[in-house]
């Protein structure tokens, strides 16, 4: 099955998990919850969730059994693009091909959709207790609150918007795509398969295997947006034929990783390849 089919396929379970997850819009406060919902559906790729899913799969698990990291890390995910396209931002007007939630509800209520937006993930992912061992949920929520705070999404955001123009390496924007990107991309793969049941020396590997995959589609995002002037793009920084290259090796890297997992990973890595040549 191709990555497409493959997401199509998926959307559905994760979206139901969304709708029974957040309130109904005739819900007070109305704007709120409207505006909560209002980049959620119809939504975007659904790629994290897909990756949680699959990554239960690559160790024998259905995929349903990670249903809740799917929703959790979309939640945390669109948590993210709503403040990222706030005016104190990148300032975007469009997202998802509709208008960001603060052009439609202003800033202030898109502050408070994003924040609860964050604080839905966990209230929705600490519920997967009804069925999950208790210290599995815990360790989940734990990955999950690392990789959305300062030590990675929010650090990497912080450190991109405050990057040099002169002086950059190659290193330097690497190291902000880890934790702005790859950080969350890791989070669903290590999440799923936690839920899937996966053992420690698994998860490890599917750690390394997402934090590689996470950089490279950074970078093919960073190569599709080759004609802007980002400070902090690897395109920028080496020249968009070296990025293609890296984002290549790092899908090697991250394909490699897989190899013990073996028909199980099929999905995963259709996913990776996706996640690397995509063309949005
Ligand atoms: C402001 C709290 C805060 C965080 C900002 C993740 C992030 C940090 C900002 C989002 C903006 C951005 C360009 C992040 C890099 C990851 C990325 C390319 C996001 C878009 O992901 P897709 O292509 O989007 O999977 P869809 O809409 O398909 O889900």
């Amino acid at each position: 099955m191709d990555a497409q089919a493959y997401l199509a396929e998926r959307t559905p379970l994760v979206d139901a998990a969304l709708e029974a997850w957040l309130p109904a819009v005739t819900e007070p406060p109305v704007a709120l919850h409207t505006a909560m919902r209002h980049l959620i559906f119809p939504g975007g790729k659904r790629l994290r969730p897909a990756l949680a899913f699959a990554a239960a799969e690559a160790v024998g698990a259905p995929p349903a059994r990670a249903v809740e990291m799917a929703a959790a890390v979309e939640l945390v995910h669109t948590w993210s693009l709503v403040h990222d396209d706030l005016p104190c931002m990148d300032d975007d007007d469009l997202r998802r091909g509709r208008p960001t939630v603060h052009k439609l509800f202003g800033e202030a209520v898109a502050v408070l959709a994003g924040d609860a937006l964050l604080a839905a993930a966990f209230e929705g992912l600490a519920h997967s207790v009804e069925h999950h061992e208790p210290a599995r949920v815990a360790a989940a929520l734990r990955d999950l609150a690392h990789a959305a705070g300062s030590r990675q999404l929010v650090g990497g955001q912080a450190d991109d918007l405050a990057f040099p123009r002169d002086g950059a390496t190659a290193a330097g924007v690497e190291s902000v795509q880890r934790r702005k990107t790859a950080a969350l991309f890791a989070a669903a793969v290590v999440g799923g398969a936690r839920l899937g049941g996966g053992d420690g020396a698994s998860l490890e590997r599917l750690r390394r295997f997402a934090d590689d995959v996470g950089v490279a589609f950074q970078i093919a995002d960073d190569w599709l947006d080759r004609d802007v002037d980002e400070a902090c793009s690897l395109v920028r920084v080496i020249g968009a034929d070296a990025a293609r290259a890296r984002a290549e090796s790092l899908l090697e890297d991250a394909l490699a990783a897989l190899e013990p997992f073996g028909a199980r990973a099929a999905a995963l890595r259709e996913l990776a390849r996706f996640a690397v040549w995509r063309d949005r």
